[in-house]
């Protein structure tokens, strides 16, 4: 019997749904990451000193010098994701490598996210739950002035960054009555600003001095680091409230909770963080921060599309063909 080809060996950094191991298995020679257990930098240089495809996550660290590790095999990094943050673009292009990502079908489960968080903190939910499952306090019946929290309709929301997920945080928060704002690194077309009935800002400073609600909705990228530094979280009204569901980075995080702490800002709402997995114990104490463990985009659908649209990227690729979702580092 003839060998047949050997097939191109794919690594993926962590376990993936079943239906899209099953599919990576039957396509590539996968090798897959049963037990999840996050691969360490000694693992990740081993991986790609002999992959000719690496599938990583948000979690694994692509960085000049693990790339500076990889053999000339490695032609495509095919992340799971995408926020690209966690790759080195500049030196993946020098070396060659094409880097992919997974826009689009995060979108809406994303925005739905950000949506709950902007109705969780000002009304108090995480606050409620816990006091009711509180053994220790018992809840002795409905009063008129306790647990007060501040109405969303009629409130002016800023959204930083007016990309794919940011319009659709707009679409839903308009349903909610909120007034949308936006700054973002392009004005968006006029029919979108119309159909948003959204006031455009070019100066972020100007718009943050004015809103109830900031949501961050871009990138993190060398521009965007520190974008609310500690000079422009002073801009805010000590009423407002932040809501965060893109990248911790792009906040000033020691400084957010020095001022939660102090009263500064009203709350937040927190996905992500600037060093995660650690979180600022300041803001897990705080009472009127709602923080959740980068679940954003965390829902069996969108893991399946992620997983089907980073088949068909490495496919594409492996078939001779420009693969669907390249990233360019000047589109971050
Ligand atoms: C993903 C995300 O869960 O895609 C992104 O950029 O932030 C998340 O929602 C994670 O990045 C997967 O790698």
């Amino acid at each position: 019997m003839p060998n047949s080809p050997k097939k191109p060996l794919v690594v993926v950094t962590r376990k993936l749904p079943e239906a899209v191991e099953t599919r990576m298995r039957e396509l590539f020679d996968a090798r897959l990451n049963v037990d999840d257990t996050p691969m360490t930098p000694a693992e990740l240089a081993e991986a790609v000193k002999a992959a000719h495809v690496l599938i990583p996550t948000v979690t694994d660290r692509i960085d000049r010098s693990l790339l500076s590790q990889a053999g000339p095999q490695l032609k495509l990094i095919a992340n799971f994701g995408t926020g690209v943050d966690n790759i080195d673009l500049d030196t993946a292009r020098l070396r060659n490598i094409i880097v992919t990502n997974t826009p689009g079908v995060l979108t809406e489960d994303t925005a739905d996210m950000t949506m709950a968080l902007i109705l969780a903190v000002p009304r108090r939910l995480a606050e409620g739950t816990v006091l009711l499952k509180d053994k220790s306090r018992h809840w002795t019946g409905w009063s008129p002035t306790w647990m007060l929290g501040h109405r969303i309709y009629g409130k002016r929301l800023g959204i930083i960054g007016m990309g794919r997920i940011g319009q659709a945080v707009a679409r839903r928060a308009r349903a909610f009555g909120l007034q949308i704002h936006y700054h973002n690194r392009r004005r968006v077309a006029e029919e979108i600003e119309q159909e948003l009935e959204a006031t455009h800002w070019d100066s972020l400073d100007q718009m943050l001095a004015r809103m109830d609600i900031v949501s961050v909705n871009c990138p993190h990228t060398p521009a965007t680091y520190h974008l609310l530094s500690a000079r422009r979280l002073k801009l805010l009204k000590p009423t407002c409230y932040i809501v965060n569901t893109a990248r911790g980075e792009v906040i000033d995080e020691n400084e957010l909770a020095r001022m939660l702490e102090a009263g500064q800002i009203a709350g937040a709402g927190l996905d992500v963080f600037e060093h995660e997995p650690a979180v600022n114990p300041k803001l897990l104490a705080c009472d009127r921060v709602v923080a959740l463990p980068h679940m954003g985009s965390a829902t069996i659908e969108g893991r399946i599309d992620m997983g089907e649209k980073v088949i068909i990227n490495v496919k594409t690729f492996l078939d001779g063909h420009n693969p669907p979702d390249r990233v360019h580092a000047a589109m971050f």
